[in-house]
């Protein structure tokens, strides 16, 4: 159901909290007017504190269907790379009934947790075999498809993914699937963005899997060819996320991957680096000017064992991040914000570590550092109660005993803290309202379609 309006009891504006907030929106979904001080008439009224929806900046939806499959133990230590191995061979099984159907449902899981925008970090291009389908596109349709049946924001970032290592390494077997040129890559991200250009839901970019994946003339060609296609599209890419990453880098240029890809690259604000969780502070400040984002997934990073991002200094240097829930062990913005700050209380033996200027809660600083720096992640006018953006709100549930008694900034540090999805009761995307006193309209329809191709991805083996 579209809305024209929606009454806001209380809402949390730019320039902070405001009580018995008018929004009105548009017919394409963009915010027109915010008042404030307006009694409520009868017109669609939010039942709790809203707030603007998270952009979630780093996302394989694919992976989502190997949630609680990877924790068992193997013959000897696991680690990231063993973790791969599983990984691979579980999306050798993809199908692209199965990459649509399990993307759908993570969608609606990502609104329901209070995500609103999504940054699809795509790479299962081909068949198992490596070949291509007959449309190059289709698993990038799917996604398209996918985001659009949930009704959530879509950055669709097709990935470029050459090489198997530093120094143009061969790829493995497992990697066939994933392996374009620039001129196929060029062509994937032509087909959407024509899609894109009528959708204001829907926005592509580029993602160079890392610096392990392709050569730097490719990387070169690549930012060429988006350029010629928007020159202000979002660039993505993995970088730093494992200390053997960060010792094969070294042994390939002599610098580490933060530093070479600052060196060699155009690296600005359009640029999203996913992890970067190894720096040395020198990389860490030029990171922080050179106003690219981090791209953060406390929850992935913790589970994959790849270390601690060294926020306390980057945010000292005044760096931007947006959150991403990447392999989806977990999908709830306030796990990967609550993470964040919990690795350092935990390094430290300190509490309320990662403190923002202006702000007097862990909470709602770290939540509103994230809106910022993934609105700009994915290079959409996001992440505000404004004219001019998105109209991508989330409604927290008042009636929820948790935020008895609460106001201001401590229902955000509820939310954050102790309550994450369960306080999540309506979500608006795009003027849109999508998710309705906790349900899906669609949620049955898309969980029965997952259902059944997961019977069959199974069956097939
Ligand atoms: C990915 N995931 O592309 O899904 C990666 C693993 C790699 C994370 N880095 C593969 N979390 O980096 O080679
Ligand atoms: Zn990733």
């Amino acid at each position: 159901m579209r809305l024209r309006e929606l009454h806001c009891p209380v809402a949390l504006l730019p320039e902070g909290w405001a009580e018995n907030v008018l929004v009105k929106f548009d017919e394409q979904g963009w915010i027109r007017s915010v008042r404030t001080g307006v009694e409520a008439w009868g017109g669609a009224q939010a039942s709790g504190p809203v707030l603007p929806g998270m952009p979630n900046v780093h996302s394989h939806a694919f992976q989502r269907a190997i949630a609680g499959r990877t924790q068992r133990v193997g013959p000897g230590e696991d680690d990231f790379w063993t973790w791969r191995q599983a990984m691979y061979a579980f999306a050798r099984r993809m199908t692209p009934e199965a990459v649509e159907a399990t993307a759908a449902q993570l969608y609606v899981d990502l609104l329901k947790s209070g995500y609103t925008a999504v940054g699809e970090f795509h790479y299962l291009h081909h068949q198992p075999d490596g070949t291509p389908y007959d449309d190059p596109a289709e698993l990038s349709r799917r996604i398209v498809s996918a985001a659009r049946e949930a009704g959530i924001g879509l950055t669709h970032l097709p990935v470029l993914y050459a090489c198997g290592g530093f120094g143009g390494a061969p790829p493995s077997e497992g990697q066939r699937r994933f392996l374009s040129d620039v001129d196929g890559i060029g062509r994937i991200l032509a087909a959407i963005a024509k899609d894109a250009a009528d959708d204001p839901q829907l926005r592509v970019g580029l993602a160079p899997h890392s610096l392990r994946a392709v050569t730097p003339e490719m990387l070169r060609d690549a930012l060429a060819a988006l350029d010629a296609l928007d020159p202000t599209a979002p660039v993505h890419i993995h970088v730093a996320e494992q200390t053997q990453e960060v010792a094969d880098c070294l042994a390939w240029s002599g610098k580490r991957p933060v530093a070479w890809l600052l060196d060699a690259m155009p690296v600005s604000e359009r640029w999203c680096l996913i992890h970067a969780t190894h720096m040395t502070p020198a990389e860490t400040a030029a990171l922080a000017a050179s106003g690219a984002t981090a791209g953060l997934c406390p929850t992935t990073e913790a589970d994959l064992g790849d270390g601690l991002f060294p926020a306390p200094d980057f945010l000292a240097e005044g760096g931007r991040f947006g959150i991403g829930s990447d392999s989806h062990t977990r999908i709830s913005p306030s796990d990967e914000l609550r993470m964040l700050e919990y690795g350092q209380r935990l390094t430290r033996q300190r509490r309320n570590v990662l403190r923002r200027e202006g702000f007097a809660s862990i909470g709602l600083g770290l939540y509103a550092a994230a809106l910022e720096g993934g609105a700009q992640a994915l290079g959409r006018p996001l992440g505000r109660i404004a004219p001019g953006r998105r109209a991508d709100l989330v409604v927290l549930d008042a009636d929820h005993p948790l935020l008895y008694g609460k106001r201001g900034d401590d229902v955000v540090d509820t939310f954050v803290f102790s309550g994450g999805p369960g306080l999540v009761r309506d979500v608006i995307v795009g003027g849109r309202h999508v998710i309705r006193d906790g349900r899906h309209e669609r949620e049955d329809a898309i969980a029965a379609q997952l259902r059944r191709a997961v019977e069959r991805i199974t069956r097939a083996g």
